[in-house]
């Protein structure tokens, strides 16, 4: 990739965390741990490698995304916002009575969500379904899921691993935001995953890639690269994540939930303000 892309790519990494923070910030709280570990997965895919018009959401030829753990639904909302699904502002609504931004994604509610999750497990169901759909349709289109780590203690996201699989479903690539922890605790504790995520993945026949650092923008694109010219199996992404990631108050103790005090939003914000303009003065 060249270096302004890359340039471009971190800016608007950048720019989703600012906007989670700011997302969750006018509800006083919510899921900043999972959703900041993300940013720059959504980064490179809205930004660098999925098909998609803003102006026309449901258009049937679009890239899919599917966040199957809906819970992280404020980056998604931050990364539309950004790309002009909808004004921003609209989007420090969340989880109010009445808003298009619930706490988990909504297809029904929210301009550019392509299907609804929150239950942990069924969106690998539904973006696998969708993607199967798409091929039968022979659309050339590819279907895009991010899975937790303790997410994949769901027994569904094994049924539908070897599904995939058997299908051939060479336009889903998953990935799997492996950020060591999940609600109450270190995955490894909770339910560890023996020889791993990927060691899974592999064993039901996918094409498996590591990504070592899961919040490097570059490495994400160059592994989704290599996703994307795979045929004849599915691909799966493991990316070594960070949750909390740039949230002051989350990041050192990896919380799931977050509820902090209006003194440590407004430093967070500053700080993830400070994190961008950074990023800009790089180039
Ligand atoms: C079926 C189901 N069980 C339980 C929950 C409650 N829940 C929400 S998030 C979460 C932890 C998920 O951990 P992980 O997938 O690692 O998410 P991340 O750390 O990336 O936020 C749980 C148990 C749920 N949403 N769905």
């Amino acid at each position: 990739m060249d270096q302004q892309k890359l340039h471009e790519l971190r800016v608007f990494a950048a720019e989703i965390r600012l906007e989670t923070l700011k997302i969750i910030g006018s509800r006083g709280f919510g899921h900043v741990g999972g959703s900041m570990s993300m940013a720059d997965a959504m980064a490179v895919l809205y930004g660098a490698v999925m098909k998609i018009d803003p102006k026309n959401p449901r258009w049937e030829d679009r890239d899919w995304f599917v966040l199957s753990k809906g819970h992280g639904g404020p980056v998604m909302y931050a990364t539309l916002g950004l790309k002009g699904y909808y004004p921003i502002e609209t989007a420090y609504t969340l989880n109010q009575p009445g808003t298009d931004f619930p706490s988990h994604t909504d297809r029904n509610k929210t301009v550019g969500v392509d299907l609804t999750t929150g239950s942990l497990g069924q969106g690998m169901s539904e973006a696998i379904g969708a993607a199967l759909g798409n091929r039968v349709q022979g659309r050339g289109n590819r279907v895009f899921v991010a899975i937790g780590d303790g997410e994949a203690d769901e027994g569904q996201i094994w049924e539908g691993a070897q599904f995939a699989a058997h299908y051939q479903l060479d336009n889903l690539i998953c990935l799997v935001d492996d950020n060591k922890r999940q609600l109450d605790g270190a995955v490894a504790d909770v339910m560890s995953h023996g020889k791993g995520i990927g060691a899974k993945f592999d064993a039901f026949g996918w094409n498996v890639i590591s990504v070592k650092d899961g919040n490097d923008v570059e490495q994400i694109y160059d592994a989704l690269q290599q996703a994307c010219a795979c045929k004849g199996k599915p691909s799966c992404l493991i990316l070594n994540t960070v949750k909390g990631k740039g949230a002051t108050f989350a990041e050192p103790s990896g919380a799931h939930s977050s509820q902090p005090t209006q003194e440590q939003w407004d430093e967070a914000i500053a700080a993830a303000e400070a994190a961008l303009q950074a990023v800009k003065n790089e180039q």
